[in-house]
């Protein structure tokens, strides 16, 4: 009798077919989340990593750093204001973003705020007219940039500045900001509190509890409700922390995770700042801040002050190289322009920056690992080099320790190693060392606590021809969604 063909056939497509969806489905599941972690909010602010702090308002023109108050909104004039420059400056420095000062200390608005007349609105300004806040958002949404306010809490102008009524006010303002000028990425909440003031003609002293005065429990809310995308910064959080420090520069260990309980803006501890807590109860990661000159506002004397690329390079790595965001202060001056000094420091970095970041090394090369998780090729060691940073190698779950290797494949030069974590499940990692074969010998070029959202290595210059990443303390089992190698120009 004569079989029919058919059944084999299928059976042989059948097996194929599983054979090829099983590949789209992981096997065994991905390692449980430790602790606290990031929020889809954190994960779209990572991305922006370099941005810029706009510092501008009467102190420009009176040449001081801290307004007492007093001053009259006459004093804001000037001749050439751009923010469309601002915006280009940024962009083409490699920027994904602007925050403003849309009010500093002494109180004065660069925008027409309805609840007081310390503005633009009562300066010779276009007459009264303009509005810098609009204009700068509109330039940011021209150039692809995202657009934030600094918001002072501290207001050395306001009458009932220290008592009930000032938080009104201070409300009343977030609302205009947060509802009249399309999406504010980032609210920045200063904790100066300095004290001695203008008042409304008070001239004295009056002092705060940053802990109860400014209920900022509902302040926060009231920001979510408004902006629901909106990273709110402080060095009480509550989405990302200040540093600790107003030169720019992260620490290792840098944890995200943070004890957020009774830290406020102006209130926290300062080792928490610098190195997160680990295992803390909040995912809150640090942004870095920094002038590009010794002061946050423009003054004429420190035109030949501004840093040095290779200082620029240093803070580079040492905020976005430790996972931290990097946000550089670039003062307008008198013109209402970006100074020629700091434009052309600028794109001198950007140039670097560009040059060390363009070719991946590791991209495409074959990786292998001491332990795949459930030896399953979904988190096969593989996932380092895809150029994908959304997939990731992971570790069985009893595994504390790791190595991972990278088959360049030839001997390369490079400088620049750039690792991240796979955060979205925490943060695991807490020591690590990174070695090159360098003519068949293994070296050791580099080492360090935390990972993170990213970590970049300055190493030696090296010729290697394979690179391993050795993680030998962990918190869990770990997860690594990257590993980069890049030569910087010489
Ligand atoms: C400080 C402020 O007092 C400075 O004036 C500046 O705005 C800086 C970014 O934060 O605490």
């Amino acid at each position: 009798m004569k079989s029919h063909p058919m059944p084999f056939v299928l059976v042989a497509f059948l097996l194929a077919w599983t054979m090829l969806t099983s590949v789209g489905a992981a096997q065994v599941p991905p390692p449980a989340p430790l602790g606290a972690v990031p929020s889809k909010q954190h994960l779209a602010w990572y991305d922006l990593e370099y941005y810029g702090f706009i510092h501008f308002t009467l102190n420009t023109f009176t040449d001081r750093e801290w307004g007492g108050g007093e001053e009259s909104p006459a004093l804001f004039n000037p001749s050439q204001l751009d923010p469309d420059q601002w915006a280009r400056v940024a962009k083409q420095s490699g920027m994904t973003a602007l925050i403003l000062t849309a009010k500093h200390h002494d109180g004065f608005c660069l925008w027409p705020s309805k609840y007081t007349e310390h503005s633009v609105k009562n300066s010779p300004w276009k007459n009264g007219q303009g509005d810098v806040v609009r204009e700068l958002s509109e330039a940011c949404k021209r150039h692809g940039l995202k657009f934030g306010v600094y918001l002072s809490p501290w207001d050395r102008n306001h009458a009932q500045y220290a008592r009930p009524e000032y938080i009104t006010y201070y409300r009343n303002q977030l609302r205009e900001l947060l509802t009249g000028y399309g999406e504010i990425f980032e609210t920045w909440y200063d904790g100066a509190n300095g004290g001695s003031g203008y008042y409304g003609g008070a001239n004295e002293t009056r002092r705060i509890d940053g802990r109860t005065y400014y209920d900022w429990t509902n302040t926060w809310k009231l920001v979510r409700e408004l902006q629901p995308d909106n990273i709110r910064f402080s060095d009480g959080g509550p989405d990302i922390r200040w540093v600790g420090n107003e030169r720019g520069t992260g620490y290792d260990p840098n944890w995200a995770t943070f004890n957020l309980a009774g830290r406020w803006p102006g209130i926290s501890d300062q080792k928490s700042l610098w190195h997160g807590d680990q295992g803390g109860t909040h995912w809150v990661p640090a942004e870095c801040d920094v002038s590009i000159r010794p002061g946050w506002f423009w003054h004429e004397s420190q035109n030949d002050q501004v840093k040095s690329l290779d200082s620029l390079l240093d803070i580079y790595y040492a905020s976005v190289g430790l996972g931290c965001n990097l946000l550089l202060n670039i003062p307008p001056d008198r013109r209402g322009l970006i100074h020629e000094h700091d434009v052309q420091r600028l794109k001198e970095l950007a140039d670097v920056l560009e040059k060390t970041f363009a070719t991946d090394l590791a991209r495409g090369k074959p990786a292998t690992a001491d332990n795949v998780r459930g030896a399953d090729q979904h988190f096969a060691a593989a996932r380092l080099t895809d150029g994908d940073r959304s997939t990731y190698w992971a570790a069985d779950d009893n595994v504390l320790r790791g190595t991972v290797e990278v088959d360049l494949g030839q001997p390369e030069e490079f400088d620049r190693v750039r690792i991240q974590e796979h955060i979205e499940l925490g943060q695991r990692v807490a020591e690590f060392t990174v070695e090159a074969r360098v003519d068949g010998q293994w070296q050791e070029i580099g080492k360090g606590f935390t990972i993170g959202s990213r970590r970049i290595l300055r190493t030696p210059r090296v010729t290697a021809d394979r690179l391993r990443v050795n993680l030998t303390k962990c918190l869990a089992c770990p997860t690594l969604s990257t590993v980069e190698v890049y030569n910087s120009p010489k």
